[in-house]
């Protein structure tokens, strides 16, 4: 890709439980065309793009829900993607459940670049929601239940000439996840996500919730001098709603280019990678303003605790 190339994020409509994953394709392969229409060099996809949010069903025997996962990727119904993204010469960004060899269940993204090769992965390390059934829910958020904290850390990875960081969903409300990203020279930071309006224990006004995701975006994007784009599946879904808002945010943090449905829809930006540089050489110059040793907090606490003691004169 040139320093200047057109970015798509994919919204992916409401997939019903009983909707196959040819059925899925098909949709992902049409909306793959139309950014390709759009002069799109690549595609970002949502998470667990393929099928219904699962995570929503309680199942007792984690077994019960294996075929929501992929045991290989392509498998035989998301090689037309594939196929057909090479033919394209587009690179993409797929969200997917991976259920590996040794029986680890991750929820997992790929990059793919213009050939169609896989080029890197990523398994999703901030795990929302719940692992036990809550009673008198109209939906679950079990992603605890049924995935394992993501242990690939977060990577950064070379997709036809652009450095591409990824993370998934509720990672991009994490500042942690930028900024290692960043720090890793990432010029754009892919994401999927799935976010329903109602989630347990999480009480937000709908109009909040797209706030906040927007929010989190645009400061991720400011902070650390990347583009972002997120993709989200979205809509009605077995009766569950979840926002649409898939986006394409500027490093300067303004959204270029915004979903208006909650429906399958592409939308598309230019992508300047040398509009990162100036915000890279002045006000986020990591090198000249930095100071980590300030920050080690960061990484010695986890949850809130008392303030350190801070002598003065
Ligand atoms: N999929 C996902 O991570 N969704 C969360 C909402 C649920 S939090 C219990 C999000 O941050 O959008």
């Amino acid at each position: 890709m040139d320093r200047k190339f057109h970015l798509a994020v994919a919204q992916v409509g409401g997939i019903q439980p009983d909707e196959d994953r040819s059925t899925v394709v098909r949709r992902l392969v049409d909306l793959l065309d139309d950014a390709h229409r759009q002069a799109a060099s690549f595609v970002v996809f949502p998470e667990l793009t393929l099928t219904t949010f699962f995570p929503r069903y309680w199942a007792e025997d984690r077994d019960d829900m294996h075929s929501f996962f992929e045991t290989e990727m392509p498998s035989a119904e998301v090689k037309s993607l594939f196929d057909r993204a090479a033919e394209l010469e587009i690179g993409f960004y797929l969200g997917y459940a991976e259920l590996t060899a040794d029986g680890r269940r991750y929820n997992t993204s790929i990059l793919v670049d213009s050939s169609g090769a896989v080029v890197g992965k990523y398994r999703k390390i901030h795990l929302p929601g719940h692992a036990e059934r809550i009673e008198g829910l109209r939906a679950q958020h079990l992603e605890k239940r049924y995935f394992e904290v993501g242990d690939l850390g977060f990577g950064v990875f070379d997709v036809d000439g652009v450095k591409f960081g990824m993370c998934l969903c509720n990672d991009r409300r994490w500042p942690e996840v930028y900024r290692v990203l960043a720090l890793q020279g990432a010029d754009v930071v892919v994401l999927g996500y799935n976010t329903p309006t109602e989630v347990p224990g999480w009480r937000e006004e709908p109009h909040a919730k797209m706030e906040t995701h927007l929010l989190s975006l645009r400061a991720g994007a400011y902070q650390n001098a990347v583009w972002v784009a997120a993709a989200g599946k979205s809509g009605d879904e077995d009766g569950a709603h979840m926002i649409g808002g898939s986006a394409i945010v500027a490093p300067s943090g303004e959204v270029l280019a915004k979903a208006r449905t909650e429906d399958d829809e592409v939308v598309v930006a230019e992508v300047d990678l040398d509009y990162s540089q100036s915000y890279r050489e002045s006000v986020f110059n990591f090198e000249a303003h930095r100071r980590p040793e300030h920050y080690s907090l960061i990484v010695d606490r986890v949850g809130r605790g008392e303030p350190l003691p801070v002598s003065f004169d």
